[in-house]
């Protein structure tokens, strides 16, 4: 029996390495350890075979099987292997070098309207910051002056990490940072800042609703801020985004980093507020809320607030581009169809 063994062990080496398929590979592991296999039948045989015989003859067939399986298993990660390479063999070749003509890519629109503002604000001398997508909890709540159990944080729910970081949820999670990083004005000159940033919620989506949009936030910190000084900027900034006047409308709204706080309201593009989906007809669309910071805010952030005041506004971003693109429906940005992007150039 022992002999048997080993001319099983060599057939299956033999015929294992002509194998080039997983068919194949099957058809071998059935004919040597399928119900009539070579092993299998080997096994039957120890019957026969005395106690004392049974026992090393069993052990001999035993490790016969064993080594089988686990050598069908091995070629078969080494089959999955070729055959991958072999797709990537036979896949469509880009040549990188090549540079790009007609084929190239466009900006996102976002990309587009952030961009523009970006340039809008550096002529009035803003810095442009970036803040992190990851945050700390302190930065994202509590130094925004939303202490732990305040009920703003329930619509802001996100996504939280392992560590207790989380996916910011509002771009007035880089405040603290920022203020801390440039410190109160020194020179007289306000402190003006423009951070834009991706940010994430936990929502039920729908036409004006993501689960990842964009905001773009803006500072300005000095010994004379007011409300007029906001509202200028405001204007400055729809103007020249639509090129055209766009009717608004300011309300009081609750924020608790800001004190007096506003909601700013576009009236909605696509049915010109008339009422849709886009802006569950109400006809107007939240777009811009700002207010006069709050000095718990400044003071967490190094500022003494008896001295400086300043504004602070949250854009919606990804709302302003569906609003400058009169596209109805938000889910469209992060859909990836090239088609429909890339015919917004401006
Ligand atoms: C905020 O996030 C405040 N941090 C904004 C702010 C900054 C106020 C500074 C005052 C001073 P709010 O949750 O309303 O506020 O979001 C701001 C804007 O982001 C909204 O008006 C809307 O245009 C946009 N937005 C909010 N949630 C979503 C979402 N799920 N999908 C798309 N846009 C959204």
């Amino acid at each position: 029996m022992l002999e048997n063994l080993e001319k099983i062990k060599q057939q299956f080496s033999e015929e294992l390495n002509a194998v080039n398929s997983n068919a194949e590979l099957e058809k071998i592991r059935v004919s040597f350890l399928g119900k009539k296999g070579l092993v299998t039948e080997q096994l039957k045989n120890l019957r026969d075979l005395t106690p004392e015989e049974k026992k090393t003859a069993g052990m001999q067939v035993n490790k016969l099987k064993n080594e089988i399986e686990q050598a069908i298993v091995e070629y078969q990660k080494t089959l999955e292997e070729k055959e991958y390479l072999q797709e990537i063999e036979n896949s469509e070749h880009y040549d990188y070098t090549i540079p790009g003509g007609r084929g190239a890519g466009t900006l996102h629109p976002i990309s587009i309207v952030q961009k523009q503002i970006e340039d809008i604000f550096k002529t009035m001398g803003f810095i442009i910051e970036d803040g992190l997508e990851i945050q700390t909890e302190y930065n994202n709540f509590e130094a925004v002056n939303i202490p732990k159990n305040h009920p703003a944080r329930d619509m802001q729910d996100t996504y939280y990490l392992d560590n207790g970081q989380l996916l910011k949820t509002h771009t007035s999670a880089a405040q603290n940072a920022i203020m801390k990083k440039y410190g109160a004005p020194k020179t007289g000159e306000p402190l003006r800042v423009l951070f834009p940033g991706r940010c994430f919620r936990n929502e039920n989506l729908d036409a004006s609703h993501e689960n990842t949009f964009f905001q773009l936030e803006g500072i300005m910190i000095g010994d004379d801020i007011s409300i007029s000084n906001l509202i200028y900027f405001m204007k400055v900034l729809l103007s020249e985004v639509f090129e055209r006047d766009v009717k608004v409308r300011l309300r009081p709204g609750f924020f608790p980093f800001v004190e007096p706080g506003f909601e700013l309201d576009i009236n909605c593009e696509i049915c010109e507020g008339s009422g849709c989906p886009t802006c569950k007809h109400s006809g107007w669309l939240e777009l811009l809320p700002c207010g006069m910071i709050h000095p718990n805010v400044l003071r967490m952030g190094g500022i003494d607030p008896d001295k400086y005041t300043g504004f602070a506004f949250g854009l919606g971003l990804t709302r302003l581009a569906m609003m400058k693109y009169n596209i109805k429906d938000i889910r469209l940005f992060n859909s990836g169809n090239i088609k429909q992007l890339r015919q917004f150039t401006r």
